[in-house]
């Protein structure tokens, strides 16, 4: 792995994606313009990171989902961008000959300045199955708050390059409880087709999920979803399809069907860096500085704003801190990156001007585990692939909507497994703690109850129809709910508060929040297509009217 930043070339290309449907929506196909193909990204050379002493016209924190709308469609009206990105460019592979390590073998590449893995799913059968890693800017962080942990990506791509891919639009009903400031029509004819056509959204061939092994484990999820009542669905997803069906027929290299995804996925998942980040290096305009880590943001005398970055080394530490001048400043870190950035520039007065919603309306989006033990007559299978392609819909009647999520350990389990989104109230705020010199989240664990509460609509009634019950085995002993952490984090800036109806920060005019921290908690599905969709939707507006 090298700190290179790349630097497009000015090639381009136009593709056109197709029409997908989400939970019960039709989505149309838009295209991505200056789309490139992931080889023809491959070719774009590596340059130097970003100098100490720089002038940019416009600098963007982080390059997930928000990021990378943003520094695309900044690029496509001829600006230059400069993205900063805090984890590593993941595009050299290790000594294996891969980028990145499966979920079965860690390495020092799975968890980011651990000595330790930190899994979801971390007990088998009651026994403890973490691992001593070496440590290192690995791809996943769990990072921890006193009542939750929440995990996020870290590199180029950010949570794209870790997460299972689910692109799934919410049902237009639950949207004004999502972004109640935002029009839906604007939402459903435009950004989020645009969203769904750039991220490469698309769902899995009926007839195949029918007779291949690898989901054999989502197949017994609808059968007992259906004969307990509920709605089962097929979700889109970025996976390449086709890729998937070679893999399982042996025709290509094994990703999704050899354990890769928490840690990254080598070959068939159309992460950011594929779709969105490939197509804004290929404008010539977007530059990315991965390893460099923004730790101040202050107005700069004579217009714009001085940014301090830290650039670190693979054990984290800084090894230069440079300070940069943006005309303009896009918060792009996550809804943790972002808040925690946010609520210390404000509380040491660096950006004197933000309102105090900064930091609030946190929300987990619900998230809570957890698995059920089938009969022996009723296997889920041992091959089991890494990307969940089905849910289960009981949002309007429990409040919960479960993702049917794999457990690819490589034997049978006899369990089914799942990630259950659910309506969960309680939201959460970020305080800078000048004690500690950093920021604190005043969640609680047992603010999850309710979450049990909605996800035990649908297990309580499937474990009665099918005389099942939960595993107690898999987040340690005894205990059936992982209520300790979250994949979903969402809001502490959020949108017509802490920003304007278009994310622009209210008192600091220049400075933008364009990630998931502008939603307010939950998006009551999985959340990077509405992230995504919002980007798109707020930086036509700043493009139009601020540039
Ligand atoms: P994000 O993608 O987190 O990008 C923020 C970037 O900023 C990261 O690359 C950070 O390293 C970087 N950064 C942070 N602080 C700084 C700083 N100070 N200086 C420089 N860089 C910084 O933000 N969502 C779905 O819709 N479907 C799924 O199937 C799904 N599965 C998931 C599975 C896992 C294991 C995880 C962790 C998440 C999953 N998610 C899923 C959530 C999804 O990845 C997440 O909502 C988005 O990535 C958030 O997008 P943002 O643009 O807000």
């Amino acid at each position: 792995m090298n700190d290179a930043v790349m630097r497009g070339n000015g090639s381009k290309g136009v593709s056109r994606r197709g029409f997908i449907t989400g939970t019960g929506s039709i989505l149309g196909a838009v295209v991505l313009a200056g789309h490139v193909t992931a080889a023809q990204a491959q070719a774009v050379p590596a340059t130097a990171p970003i100098d100490n002493g720089a002038h940019v016209p416009v600098l963007v924190i982080g390059t997930g989902y928000g990021g990378s709308v943003a520094a695309l469609r900044l690029a496509q009206a001829g600006v230059d961008v400069q993205m900063i990105e805090m984890g590593m460019a993941w595009d050299t592979p290790g000594p294996d000959g891969k980028i990145f390590c499966n979920t079965l073998n860690p390495d020092q590449r799975s968890y980011w300045l651990r000595t330790k893995t930190k899994q979801p799913l971390n007990y088998f059968l009651g026994f403890p199955i973490d691992k001593n890693i070496p440590r290192y800017t690995g791809i996943l962080d769990a990072e921890d708050f006193s009542g939750i942990t929440v995990y996020q990506g870290r590199g180029v791509g950010g949570g794209s390059l870790v997460n299972g891919g689910m692109a799934v639009t919410p049902k237009r009903e639950n949207f004004g409880a999502i972004l109640p400031s935002v029009n839906a029509d604007e939402m459903y004819n435009t950004y989020y087709p645009r969203a769904n056509a750039g991220l490469g959204a698309n769902t899995i061939d009926p007839a195949w999920f029918d007779t291949t092994d690898c989901y054999q484990f989502a197949r017994v999820g609808r059968k007992q979803a259906q004969r307990s009542g509920f709605p089962f669905v097929f979700v889109p997803d970025v996976y390449d399809w086709d890729y998937m069906k070679q893999e399982a027929a042996g025709t290509a290299t094994k990703s999704a069907l050899d354990g890769e995804i928490l840690y990254g996925n080598n070959y068939g998942k159309k992460s950011l860096a594929k779709t969105y980040i490939a197509a804004a290096r290929a404008t010539g305009k977007v530059t990315i500085s991965p390893q460099h880590k923004v730790t101040s943001v202050a107005p700069a005398t004579g217009g714009g704003y001085t940014v301090v970055i830290d650039q670190i080394n693979t054990s984290g530490a800084t090894t230069v801190t440079k300070t940069v001048t943006a005309d303009k400043v896009f918060f792009a870190a996550g809804s943790v990156g972002t808040s925690k950035l946010l609520v210390r520039l404000r509380s040491t007065g660096a950006l004197p001007n933000l309102n105090d919603e900064v930091g609030k309306g946190w929300g987990d989006n619900g998230n809570v585990m957890c698995g059920r033990a089938n009969y022996l007559w009723d296997p889920t299978g041992k091959l089991q692939s890494t990307i969940p392609c089905s849910g289960i819909d009981n949002w309007t009647a429990g409040g919960a909507f479960a993702e049917i999520a794999p457990l690819p350990i490589g034997f049978e389990t006899y369990a089914s497994f799942y990630l259950s989104i659910t309506k969960n109230p309680n939201r959460a705020q970020f305080s800078w703690n000048a004690a500690t010199g950093a920021a604190d989240l005043n969640w609680q664990t047992s603010w999850k109850q309710p979450s049990i509460d909605m996800a035990k609509t649908i297990f309580d009634k499937i474990n009665a129809k099918e005389g099942t019950i939960y595993r107690t085995d898999l987040f340690g002993t005894n205990k059936i709910w992982n209520d300790t952490l979250t994949y979903h984090p969402l809001g502490g800036a959020v949108l017509n508060k802490v920003t304007d109806n278009y994310g622009r920060l209210l008192g600091h005019p220049g400075l933008y929040v364009i990630d998931g921290s502008l939603i307010p908690g939950n998006t009551s599905v999985n959340p990077f297509v509405t992230i995504t969709a919002l980007a798109e939707r707020n930086i036509e507006k700043i493009i139009a009217t601020d540039l």
